[in-house]
Formats: structure tokens, sequence, C-alpha cells
């Protein structure tokens, strides 16, 4: 009887083990996504973190204008991004420019409204992060849409709450006179306290003066509360060795910095691509385990779009149908 008991309990041992392993494979392979295994991002020190505190490396595409290229926005594009590496999408969300959220009417505010759930929600289904970018460029200063943003983010940051994956990076550019850091200050201060009121987690990003460049000034006279990011931007054919050094210090100074847009074109979106420069970029980038999203997702014919002009699919891209950025982009992430 003893005896048998014993091979009883081996026998159960076994089968429990057995239902462990395919439990954990079956977790590694079918379900196993960026969200899934990290969870919430959190800003620690001047590093992005997982919920375990473990640094990571968000590899993000950004979509074009929202109003401009709308037919990107669905799974089977960030399914097909999700393959190449990617883990986070960014919607942009022009705030003027070109049937902007700011200066079109109700009826398309709504458009975009519903747009940006069905990114929100894809992305949530793919196990992505998703980054809700207010677009900023021609209006140089953020508080010109100061009241708008307010609404906006309070509405979206109490929709999606209860989400894991979503940033929300609340001034794109700021540029000019009016996009002085005093100004920018006193605008995330008020769009802070509103996402705050309703959502008390999420990482926000700041953007930072002359277009997101000076990450410096920012690093001497950062805002208040936690969870909050700091906007760089570059486009490797206009920005080299100075603008590298200014983030490297920043970064180095302590300030959590992510690289919410970037592009290996000009600085015009267009022109002549410079990969010497951009791989200069991406070791500094790796150095610094700072996360980068790249501009844009579209077949516009300009050199910073990562699909060809000809390039019709809006998913299940084959490598041909990636530009010269685009094949770049899917090598390095
Ligand atoms: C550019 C687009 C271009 C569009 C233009 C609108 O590539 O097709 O016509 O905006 O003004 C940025 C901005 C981003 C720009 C991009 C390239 O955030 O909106 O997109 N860029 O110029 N900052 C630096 C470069």
């Amino acid at each position: 009887m003893k005896r048998k008991g014993k091979l009883h309990l081996l026998e159960l041992g076994l089968v429990a083990l057995l239902i462990i392993t395919s439990c954990l494979c079956h977790g590694n392979t079918a379900q196993a996504s960026p969200v899934s295994s990290n969870g919430r991002l959190q800003v620690k020190g001047a590093q992005i973190v997982n919920k375990e505190g473990k640094p990571f490396v968000i590899k993000g595409v950004s979509t074009h204008g929202l109003s401009w290229y709308p037919q990107y926005v669905q799974k089977s594009a960030f399914q097909s991004l999700k393959k190449q590496g990617v883990n986070t999408i960014r919607l942009a969300l022009y705030t003027e420019e070109y049937n902007g959220y700011c200066n079109s009417g109700k009826e398309n505010q709504k458009k975009l409204e519903q747009l940006i759930d069905t990114g929100v929600r894809e992305a949530t289904s793919l196990g992505m992060y998703v980054i809700i970018d207010w677009h900023i460029l021609s209006d140089g200063n953020p508080l010109t849409h100061k009241k708008e943003a307010k609404n906006f983010f309070k509405k979206i940051a109490k929709k999606y709450n209860s989400y894991t994956n979503v940033l929300y990076e609340i001034c794109n550019e700021p540029n000019g006179d009016g996009g002085s850091w005093k100004n920018i200050k006193s605008y995330a201060n008020a769009v802070i306290k509103s996402i705050r009121s309703v959502n008390k987690k999420a990482i926000i990003i700041v953007g930072t003066p002359t277009w997101s460049q000076d990450v410096d000034v920012a690093a001497g006279n950062p805002l208040k509360g936690s969870n909050i990011a700091y906007a760089f931007h570059f486009y490797a054919s206009t920005h080299k060795d100075d603008l590298r050094n200014k983030l490297e210090g920043a970064v180095k100074g302590g300030l959590p910095v992510i690289v919410s847009e970037f592009g290996l074109s000009e600085a015009s979106g267009n022109g002549t691509l410079d990969l010497k420069e951009a791989n200069k970029w991406n070791k500094l980038l790796n150095r610094y385990k700072l996360g980068r999203v790249c501009w844009s997702l579209s077949n516009k014919d300009e050199s910073s779009a990562l699909l060809k002009p000809s390039c019709q699919k809006t998913g299940g891209w084959k490598q041909s149908d990636f530009s010269k950025a685009g094949k770049w982009l899917f090598k390095v992430y």
C-alpha cells in the first residue's frame, strides 16, 4: 500500500509539472506581448522602466497626421509593425494643420476621437503601448490651445483610465518665441493637473523648446510630479554632434527623456537620408536605453515615410514595401 501511494504522488507531481510547462510555453509564444510582459511603464530617475522596475526601451512608430493617413490606424498595420519589433504606436493628432483637432469643427473632432479610439483599442488588443500625441507645430506656443488641450486630455485620460498601456504626449514641438520653457511649464502644469485629476499613473511626455530639442533647458528647471518624461526630437540628416551632446548631457544629469519623434531625413521630413548619422544616434540611444519613435507610418512621397510611395497596402507588408528609411528602421528594431 505504501509503495502504491508514493507512486501516486509522483504521478500527480509529473502531471502538475506538465501542466505548468505547457502553460508557460503557451504564454511565451501565443500570448506574450510587450504589455503582458512589462505591464505599466513608469519613470524611475532618468529611465523608463517596466512594472518590475527594469529598464524598458520604447521602440515605436508614429503615424503621420491622423487626418492625412487614417487608413493605417487598424489591426493589420499594427500587427505587421509588431512583427518587425515595434512595441509602441504613436497617434499624431495635429492641432492646426490639415483638418487639425482645434480648427476643423465638431464633426471632424468626433472623427479624430474615433480614430484615436480605434488606435488605442487595436494597440491594446495586440499588447502594444500607445502614445496619444497632441501635435502642435505651426502653433508654436502650447498655450494657444490650452483650453482645448485640458478638455481633450481630461476626457481621454478618463476614458482610458483603466488602460495600463496608454501614454500622453501633451505638446509635440513647441517652437518660436511663444514656445519658451516658461510658457511650456505653465501649459504643462495645467494639462498635467487635468490628467492627474482622473488618472494618477500614466506617463506624461512634455515637449521642450525649439521643436523639442532643448532638453538642457528642461533639465535646469524641471516640472514637479511623478511619471513625467521630456520629449527630445531629431532628424539625422540635419541634427548631429551638438544635439547629441545636448541629449547626453541632460540624460547624464538625470532627466528622463523619450525620443518621441525622430527621422533619418532632413528636418523637413524629406531630402537625403543620413544613415551614418542615424547609426550614431542609434548607438547613443542604445547606450542610455532611451525610448524612440520613428516618423512616419505612411507612403507619402517624402523620404521620412517608412513605406514606398508605390505601396498601397495598409498592412501585411513585405521587405520590398518598405522605403530605405523603413528598411533601416526595422533592421535596427
Ligand atoms: C511633417 C510631415 C509632412 C507634413 C508636415 C506638415 O512629414 O508630410 O506636410 O509635417 O507641416 C516634425 C513634426 C512633424 C513633421 C516632421 C517633418 O513633428 O509634424 O512632419 N518634423 O518635417 N518635427 C521635425 C520634423
